[in-house]
C-alpha cells in the first residue's frame, strides 16, 4: 500500500506549517519554535523535497540586516547539506500591527509604500534562493465593516501593486511567477480576492495577467461551501494552477488546516485523481509542488508534528494510488461510458454547422422524444460514485 515518499513526489511543506507553535485566538504556544535546520534536515528525512517560508518565518519582523542575513545563511546551508530546494517564497503582510488594515490595500498610503518595499526585498530573496514562485496570500486585505473600505479603490490599489511587481521581475529579468491565494475571511470580516473565480476576474484586469496565477488552498475554498476539486479544474482550464495548498477543512467554520484528506476524503479523491490523471493524455493535469500548508494541531508534542507531516505525504500518496486503481478499473470505465462522461467532451454543433443547420435538424427538436427522459435514460452517477467510494475505502 502506497510506497515512501521521494523527491520525485514533490512534496514541499511551509516553514510556518510545521513550525506553527499552537498559539490560537484562545491561548498561548504549546510547543516550542523548530530551528529551521532542523526543519529541513526532518522534511529530508522524511522524503519532502521542498521548503517554503514567509520573511517573517526565517528571520523575525524587523530583525536587523545582520540578523536576516544569518538566518539566510543558516538556510542555505542546510539547502546545500540535504539537496531540499526552496520553490516558493512568500511574504508575511499580516502579522505586524502596521498591518492591521492590510499591506496593498490599506487605507494608511505610508503602509502601502511600506507593504511595497517589504514585498520587493523578499522577491530578490526568493529569485536569490531560485524560488519559481511567489505566492500573495492578502489576508488582511479586508475589511468588517462596509463604510470602513472602498472596495473598488482597495482592488484598483490591489492591481497597483501587483503591476509594479509584474515590472519588477521582468526588469530584473527573474524567472519568478506569482500565484494569488484566496480566502473568503480570518483574518478580516471579508478578505478582498476570496475564492478562486473572483482571483481569476482579477487576474484578468492585470498588466501582465500572463505572469500571474493562483494557488488556491483546500480548506479556504470549502470555507466558503465551495467544490475544491471544481475550483483547480476551472483554474487548470484557464491555465492558471501555477502553486497548491493542499490541507483538510470540516465545512464552513474556520480555517482548520487539517492534514490533507482529514476533511472531505472524496473531494480530496477527486482533487488526487484530477491533478494525476486529468491530463491531456491521462497523465498529470499539474506538474508543480505538492505543498501542504497545515497546523499540526496545537494538541500534538513535536513527534505529533512530524507524524502529521508523513500522513499529509501518505495520504497524497494512497488517494493516488486509489485513483489510479479507479481509472483501471473495467466497471469504473464502463459506468464512465454509461453516465456520458466523455460525451461531455463531443461539441454540441457538428464541424462547421451553424444555427441554421440545428434550425434545419428535425432530430434536435420536431423529432426528438423528450417525454423519454420522463422514468427512463438515467445516468448512473451515484453507481458511478459509489464505486469511487468502493476505491478510496479499499474494497475493490
Ligand atoms: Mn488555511
Amino acid at each position: 500500500m502506497a510506497s515512501a515518499p521521494t523527491r520525485d513526489d514533490k512534496f514541499s511543506f511551509g516553514l510556518w506549517t510545521v513550525g506553527y507553535n499552537g498559539t490560537d485566538p484562545f491561548g498561548g504556544p504549546t510547543r516550542k519554535p523548530l530551528d529551521v535546520v532542523h526543519v529541513v534536515e526532518k522534511l529530508d528525512e522524511l522524503g519532502a523535497y521542498g521548503l517554503t517560508f514567509h520573511d517573517d518565518d526565517l528571520f523575525a519582523f524587523g530583525s536587523s540586516d545582520a540578523e536576516r542575513q544569518t538566518q539566510i545563511d543558516r538556510l542555505k546551508g542546510a539547502l546545500e547539506a540535504t539537496g531540499i530546494i526552496v520553490p516558493m517564497v512568500t511574504t508575511n503582510l499580516f502579522s505586524a500591527p502596521v498591518f492591521k488594515d492590510g499591506g496593498f490595500t490599506s487605507n494608511d498610503r505610508q503602509v502601502r509604500r511600506f507593504a511595497l518595499r517589504k514585498v520587493l526585498r523578499n522577491i530578490d530573496l526568493a529569485a536569490e534562493l531560485g524560488a519559481k514562485t511567489f505566492v500573495m496570500w492578502g489576508g488582511r486585505e479586508g475589511a468588517e465593516y462596509d463604510a470602513a473600505k472602498d472596495i473598488r479603490s482597495a482592488l484598483e490599489r490591489y492591481r497597483e501593486a501587483v503591476n509594479l511587481l509584474g515590472d519588477y521581475v521582468t526588469d530584473k529579468g527573474y524567472d519568478l511567477k506569482f500565484a494569488i491565494e484566496p480566502k473568503p475571511n480570518e483574518p478580516r470580516g471579508d478578505i478582498l480576492l476570496p475564492t478562486v473565480g473572483h482571483a481569476l476576474a482579477f487576474i484578468d484586469s492585470l498588466e501582465r495577467p500572463e505572469l500571474v496565477g493562483l494557488n488556491p488552498e483546500v480548506g479556504h475554498e470549502q470555507m466558503a461551501g465551495l467544490n475544491f476539486a471544481a475550483g483547480i479544474a476551472q483554474a487548470l482550464y484557464h491555465g492558471k494552477l501555477f502553486h497548491i495548498d493542499l490541507n483538510g477543512q470540516r465545512g464552513i467554520k474556520y480555517d482548520q488546516d487539517l492534514v490533507f484528506g482529514h476533511g472531505d476524503l472524496h473531494n480530496a479523491f477527486a482533487l488526487v485523481d484530477l491533478l494525476e490523471n486529468g491530463g491531456p493524455n491521462g497523465g498529470p493535469a499539474y506538474e508543480g509542488p505538492r505543498h501542504f500548508d497545515y497546523k499540526p494541531s496545537r494538541t500534538e508534542d513535536e513527534t505529533g508534528v512530524w507524524d502529521s507531516a508523513a500522513a499529509n505525504m501518505r495520504t497524497y500518496l494512497l488517494l493516488k494510488e486509489r485513483a489510479a486503481a479507479f481509472r483501471a478499473d473495467p466497471e469504473v470505465q464502463e459506468a464512465l461510458e454509461a453516465a456520458k462522461v466523455l460525451e461531455l467532451a463531443q461539441p454540441t454543433l457538428g464541424d462547421g454547422e451553424s444555427y441554421d443547420d440545428l434550425l434545419a435538424d428535425r432530430s434536435a427538436f420536431e423529432d426528438f422524444d423528450a417525454s423519454a427522459y420522463l422514468g427512463g435514460k438515467g445516468f448512473g452517477f451515484v453507481r458511478l460514485q459509489q464505486l469511487a467510494t468502493e476505491h478510496v475505502l479499499g474494497a475493490r
